[in-house]
């Protein structure tokens, strides 16, 4: 029988001295219920608790550990880069490998600027496409989240095209004002707004494949009929694939449904676990980037040599031949295993994948868009969530989240995983 005696000792502490006890909200288990697990370590696909318990991890850390925790590589290669030194300030080597590493997965991009974050890096993306076509406003969809930057904390307005309001406090009304959020996979609602506002967007943001909302597939036709609209009327595609970059693909959701965005965002895999965001686009859009052009972004930390060593190591084993013929068979392994215990179990869910990002939602519905994921019963997942964790299988701690798969998981956790979902989802549908 797991105890939790540590971890919830030191939430109790973490609480006194972090909002909410993490340095993320959904860390916190707010949506599962519950005290979340402090973790001690990680190796392979495996996490290990403060209390000695241990879990097959398909959260890795949101999405960058895609070859697994501590890759003896990449440690090997990060504890050298550490003796020479963890921060300069100022231009290395390292840099114009990741970058140029970066650039040949994805030909869309002709330049390609490191920041610490996805939040930097899309809050950047925006500024730039401002910058470049003079214009104010932007385009994101429901459900769609690109980093807690003021103007994507935006939710739709009354009426699908008109201007959006704060989605939280401390958002001014006059940020949110020059974002309109539109229903995913709509293209009526696109078409009717891109006709009446093209004149003032500067930039269309999605993500090609939504993983804040589980896993929403794009419908056929959606993603080409977008990038049509916005090279008609001279808007910024940008391709926030800051989740999706080498998960859906190597080469991201721009390879896998071969449509070519303006700019791109990516994060997470690129990082190798560290702290890395990346976004970049043709060299005539990039160009504006100080200091070569006018727009401004900066950052201290900015392609470190301790997360460009780790990021340029992660890339170097992605790319070897045969590694996603192997995430994709033990991906489509794990969905055929899910997608049969709800079968077994008699419980209705509905298991959307993309590459190695996935989620199964608990709902007879088809998902494809923020509306119809919320068909999900939540409190049902919750008691999925926790007999899950009970049986020693990490998800995301929320139903509107993406699942991850890694190189270092086994066909024997992934049997195991499929054990423990069936008697969970037996558990859940009481
Ligand atoms: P960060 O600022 O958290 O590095 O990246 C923001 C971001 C941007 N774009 C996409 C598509 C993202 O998925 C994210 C961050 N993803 C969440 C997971 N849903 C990070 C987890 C968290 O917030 O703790």
């Amino acid at each position: 029988m797991k105890t939790y005696r540590k971890s919830q000792k030191l939430f109790k502490q973490a609480e006194a001295v972090i909002p909410g006890g993490v340095n993320s909200p959904v860390r916190a288990f707010k949506a599962v219920g519950g005290n979340p697990i402090f973790v001690e370590r990680a190796k392979g696909s495996r996490i290990f608790d403060v209390d000695g318990n241990s879990y097959i991890d398909y959260v890795l850390s949101w999405g960058p550990l895609i070859l697994g925790h501590a890759h003896p590589k990449v440690v090997k290669a990060l504890k050298s880069a550490t003796e020479k030194g963890t921060s300069f300030g100022a231009p290395t080597a390292l840099e114009v490998e990741l970058a140029t590493l970066v650039l040949k997965a994805y030909p869309s991009m002709d330049k390609v600027r490191m920041v610490n974050s996805g939040t930097e890096a899309t809050m950047s993306a925006i500024r730039v496409a401002r910058g470049f076509t003079k214009r104010d406003s932007i385009i994101k969809f429901e459900g769609c989240y690109h980093g807690h930057a003021d103007g994507l904390l935006v939710k739709a307005g009354s009426g699908a095209t008109t201007f959006g309001v704060p989605d939280s406090p401390g958002v001014p009304k006059s940020y949110a004002k020059n974002t309109i959020t539109l229903p995913f996979n709509d293209l009526n609602a696109l078409k009717a707004t891109i006709n009446k506002e093209w004149k003032s967007i500067a930039c269309v943001i999605l993500e090609p494949v939504v993983g804040n909302i589980g896993c929403v597939l794009p419908k056929l036709g959606f993603l080409e009929t977008l990038r049509k609209l916005t090279i008609k009327y001279g808007i910024v595609l940008i391709f926030d694939e800051v989740m999706t970059g080498f998960r859906v693909s190597y080469g991201g959701a721009q390879e896998y449904y071969r449509i070519k965005p303006d700019m791109t965002c990516l994060g997470k895999v690129i990082g190798g676990g560290l702290p890395v965001g990346a976004y970049g686009g043709k060299k005539e859009i990039m160009s504006m980037v100080s200091p070569e052009g006018p727009v401004y972004q900066a950052g201290t930390l900015s392609g470190n040599p301790l997360a460009m060593t780790a990021g340029i190591e992660t890339l170097k084993i992605l790319s070897v031949r045969g590694t996603y013929k192997k995430l994709e068979r033990l991906s489509a392994m794990l969905g055929k295993g899910l997608i049969d215990a709800s079968k077994r179990a008699g419980v209705a869910t509905k298991f959307y994948r993309a590459g190695t990002m996935f989620c199964t939602y608990f709902t007879d519905k088809e998902v494809f868009d923020y509306a119809t994921a919320k068909t999900s019963d939540t409190s049902k997942f919750s008691r999925f969530f926790s007999g899950m964790l009970r049986r020693g299988v990490n998800i995301a701690p929320s139903q509107f989240e993406a699942g991850f798969m890694s190189l270092a998981h086994t066909e024997k956790d992934i049997e195991d995983t499929v054990k423990a979902a069936y008697e969970s989802l037996k558990e859940a549908e009481k």
